[in-house]
């Protein structure tokens, strides 16, 4: 946030920041960045300023340091840094871009983007860079080139702006006593700081310039041509800002050609997989979480957008062969994973937050872009268990399914609208499904079926425990709590975790449920009649596979 000074201008602005930076006694490194993403990378590593480098600005963008770029495409470029990062900026403004109308309209575009501040250079546009054939550059005249200082000084609508003179007469060849001369005339012109630039393999023309220096303004150098020169000596020397002002866009270089070389002689992407961000890297440096928050703050959200739905898909299950490299929530279904008929149900009814708990050959359990969470522990654990292990992903509305059956989108459709706060859903045509077996989760509820959803009918017991002769029906295995219950269920998962560690181990959902149920907790029954398939074991696959379109 920006604060106001009494004065009334804004006293941490960029340019504030700049200026504080470039004017104080300690030492301030500005960093090279030519894009949006080195900016916000050089930020990332603490650097406290940015240099928008001509030369790496102009080779990013593919042309020559010979004002090939626009002065206008170079605008867009910094307006995209300024905008990725919130350090000062100063632009290596070349010579302006042409007279002091040009540098005036330079200054007025900067400050729109929240640019701190400008460098201009005593060169002639269109400039070359100062390592190419320097001696043969031409300087402009000292008195034209105030003109333009003097151009950018009054422009600026914000004081703190800070205006940068560089003077190239080392480069030119013109030796100490012109560097002064110019030095000297610029700070008279309102120059904020002199930039003092030099081609030697040593700091030798820098150590004599700020021996003669008056510090009438600060100084700041780029050592690119002596590296070696230890920062501690320049500052000694009274240099207490230095651009390191390529060092982004060679190692970009760097790690390009290596890499490019290597996927060209293998091409085998895994050859530089490991040297390289993995792709959730990219997008978190895009901050690509803000915009999907902001989605669900500004988007239409369809009726279930703000659920999520779990799928238990954990275990192994009996299916033989068949689940030797995979767990049964990945087998094949009619076409795709058991898992993908979960989420292209859980997407058609509008969820789009899906997790999937994984154990079993977690590694086989990849569909893409949901969420994972693993039981460690599976074979040794229930469902609740892992439930457990998606515990933070459980918030909003959720939906809890089984990862072992298919069910038709009505019965979604149906827990969903339901205007209860916890809903199961159940067949009440069990009988009819033709198996007996005790792995059915039979329920016996309190009040009647009601087709219409009009009297309340309640669960009361559920599990494999239930005696047939008393059942109602069977729970497909489809749960849906809304947000309070579903915090109240994550509390309760943890009191279980804390009090009842062995429960957490091996409670499978329907003890989970009863427990519920027994403490006094209402949980509603939504009823269908047959259109699911529990996929328990390779005759059950077999009979749903030809019951269900593909
Ligand atoms: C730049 O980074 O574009 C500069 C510094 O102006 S130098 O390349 O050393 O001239
Ligand atoms: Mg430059």
């Amino acid at each position: 946030m920006t604060s106001l000074t009494p004065k009334g201008h804004a006293s941490d602005t960029r340019a504030a920041r700049l200026r504080k930076l470039l004017l104080s006694p300690r030492t301030t490194i500005l960093m090279e960045a030519h894009n949006g993403l080195s900016a916000k990378l050089a930020e990332e590593a603490g650097f406290e300023a940015l240099w928008g480098s001509g030369l790496s600005i102009s080779a990013a963008l593919g042309v020559r340091d010979n004002n090939e770029a626009s002065w206008t495409q170079v605008l867009e470029v910094l307006e995209f840094m300024s905008d990725a990062t919130e350090l000062p900026i100063l632009l290596d403004g070349d010579t302006g871009y042409g007279n002091f109308n040009n540098v005036r309209r330079l200054v007025r575009k900067l400050e729109q983007r929240s640019v701190a501040g400008v460098c201009l250079e005593d060169k002639l546009f269109p400039k070359t860079n100062s390592f190419i054939s320097g001696e043969k550059q031409a300087l402009a005249e000292v008195d034209e080139f105030c003109g333009k200082l003097r151009a950018a000084k009054d422009t600026q609508l914000d004081p703190d702006f800070v205006v940068v003179a560089r003077t190239e007469a080392f480069i030119a060849g013109w030796g100490l006593e012109e560097a002064l001369v110019r030095a000297t005339a610029y700070a008279q012109s309102g120059a904020d700081v002199i930039l003092v630039h030099s081609k030697r393999k040593d700091s030798k023309e820098i150590m004599a310039f700020m021996e003669s220096w008056n510090q009438r303004v600060p100084v700041v150098i780029v050592p690119t041509k002596y590296p070696s020169e230890p920062l501690a000596s320049l500052e000694k020397a009274g240099v207490s800002n230095f651009i390191f002002a390529n060092h982004s866009l060679r190692t970009v270089i760097t790690a390009l050609q290596r890499n490019l070389r290597t996927l060209r002689e293998t091409r085998d992407l895994m050859s530089i997989e490991r040297d390289i961000v993995p792709v959730s890297e990219v997008f978190r440096v895009q901050n690509v979480q803000e915009l999907q928050s902001s989605e669900e703050r500004y988007l239409p959200q369809s009726q279930h957008d703000a659920s999520s739905a779990v799928i238990l898909a954990a275990s192994k299950g009996d299916f033989g062969d068949l689940v030797k490299d995979r767990p049964k929530a990945m087998l094949n279904f009619n076409g795709k994973p058991i898992l993908s008929w979960h989420t292209d149900a859980f997407r058609r009814s509008g969820i789009r937050r899906i997790a999937a708990v994984r154990g079993y050959c977690k590694e086989a359990v990849d569909l893409g872009d949901i969420h994972y969470f693993d039981n460690h522990d599976y074979a040794d654990t229930g469902e609740v268990a892992s439930l457990y292990a998606a515990r933070e992903f459980l918030r909003g509305d959720v939906v809890i399914a089984y990862g072992d059956i298919i069910f038709d989108d009505f019965i979604l459709r149906a827990l969903l609208a339901a205007d209860h706060p916890i809903a199961v859903a159940v067949d009440s045509a069990w009988q009819l499904r033709g198996r007996a077996d005790d792995k059915r989760d039979l329920v016996v509820t309190t009040g009647t079926e009601d087709p219409l959803g009009q009297r309340p009918c309640q669960l009361e017991a559920v599990g494999s425990s239930v005696d047939a002769a008393r059942a109602t029906g069977e729970w497909i295995g489809l749960l849906r709590l809304r947000a309070d219950q579903t915090a109240s269920l994550v509390s309760l998962l943890e009191r279980i975790a804390t009090d009842m560690p062995e429960r957490l181990r091996k409670w499978d959902l329907p003890a989970l449920l009863q427990h519920m149920v027994d403490q006094g907790t209402q949980i509603s029954v939504v009823h269908s009649y047959g259109h699911w398939y529990d996929l328990d074991d390779q005759k059950g696959l077999l009979a749903a596979s030809s019951q269900v379109a593909r």
